[in-house]
């Protein structure tokens, strides 16, 4: 599904995520462990203001392992709590709950200091950009696939509450909030991973961009892939040898660098070329929102 971000749209996604937050103890970010930083929503400190937050990098599995490892440290450092998971594995499903026991624990202990003797569970939602795996968790935390009413036409759609663990419920229906595309570099990075949808950044520059990045960021894996030396950086010359390698012709036995660009962007965001992180620790552009 492609969401096109007008500011009527965003101000009705804020507004939606904000009435939720009154439900909720905590809140659930999840950013892509690709580009930590460049899938965060912009506002998103704004919206939830002193709410409780833990930040998942999902789809660890794509992502450089030790780009993940530092960034995690990162956010610890600034007193976020974070975990990288692939929501594939069922002990990194487990990670989360454990996460989420910790936060639980403390708000029980509060309640009961405030002489609650039975607290309630814990209540939680997820928020994200598009794409960035808030059905895929819901559903691996619900241990079922969840039939949702909502998801038939012309039904109202009701919320529900997941119970993920006695003391641990889930809101059914997760936040989803707008991508930071004001900024080409970061629409060029969410675009590499497959974020932001191909129609609105052009194919080819988006593979161009993505080619330039793995040259200078991880030739070794460049090199593997394309089986092209890492420093002709004549992107033209680079397009026209993987065309001819994969036979992406057109009639007349041209390249066809459309077909030869999709190829590049599905070997990446599949993980075929490697596990690659766009946002670089050390690269001070970035900024924890
Ligand atoms: N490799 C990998 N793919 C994931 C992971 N989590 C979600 N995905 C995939 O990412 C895509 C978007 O996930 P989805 O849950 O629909 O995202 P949503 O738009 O935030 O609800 C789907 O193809 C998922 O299978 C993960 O941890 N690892
Ligand atoms: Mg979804």
């Amino acid at each position: 599904m492609t969401i096109q971000w007008f500011p009527g749209h965003m101000a009705k996604a804020r507004k939606e995520i904000e009435s939720n937050l009154k439900l909720v103890d905590l809140v659930i970010e999840l950013v892509d462990a690709r580009a930590p930083i460049a899938s965060q929503n912009p506002m998103l400190q704004q919206i939830i203001h002193q709410k409780q937050k833990i930040t998942i990098l999902m789809k660890k599995d794509l992502a450089d392992d030790s780009q993940t490892l530092r960034w995690i440290e990162h956010f610890e450092e600034q007193g976020l709590a974070a975990i990288a998971i692939n929501a594939n594995e069922k002990r990194d499903i487990a990670k989360v709950i454990t996460l989420v026991d910790k936060h639980r624990e403390k708000m029980q202990a509060k309640m009961r200091a405030k002489g609650i003797v039975q607290p309630r569970a814990l209540r939680a939602m997820i928020i994200g950009i598009p794409n960035v795996g808030k059905s895929t968790l819901i559903n691996r935390l619900a241990r079922k696939k969840i039939t949702r009413i909502g998801d038939r036409p012309g039904i109202t759609k009701h919320q529900q509450w997941i119970k993920v663990r006695a003391q641990f419920e889930l809101l059914d229906t997760p936040g989803v909030l707008w991508p930071k595309f004001e900024d080409q570099e970061i629409g060029k990075r969410l675009a590499a991973i497959g974020t932001i949808k191909d129609s609105i950044v052009s194919l080819q520059d988006v593979a161009a961009y993505a080619l330039d990045f793995l040259q200078k960021n991880y030739p070794e894996l460049y090199q593997e892939r394309f089986s092209i030396d890492p420093s002709i950086d004549d992107m033209w010359e680079v397009f026209e040898t993987i065309g001819k390698q994969r036979g992406a012709l057109e009639s007349g036995g041209h390249v066809n660098f459309d077909i030869v660009a999709e190829q590049i962007l599905y070997d990446l965001r599949s993980g075929r070329i490697g596990k690659v992180t766009f946002d670089r620790i050390e690269d001070d552009m970035v900024q924890i929102t």
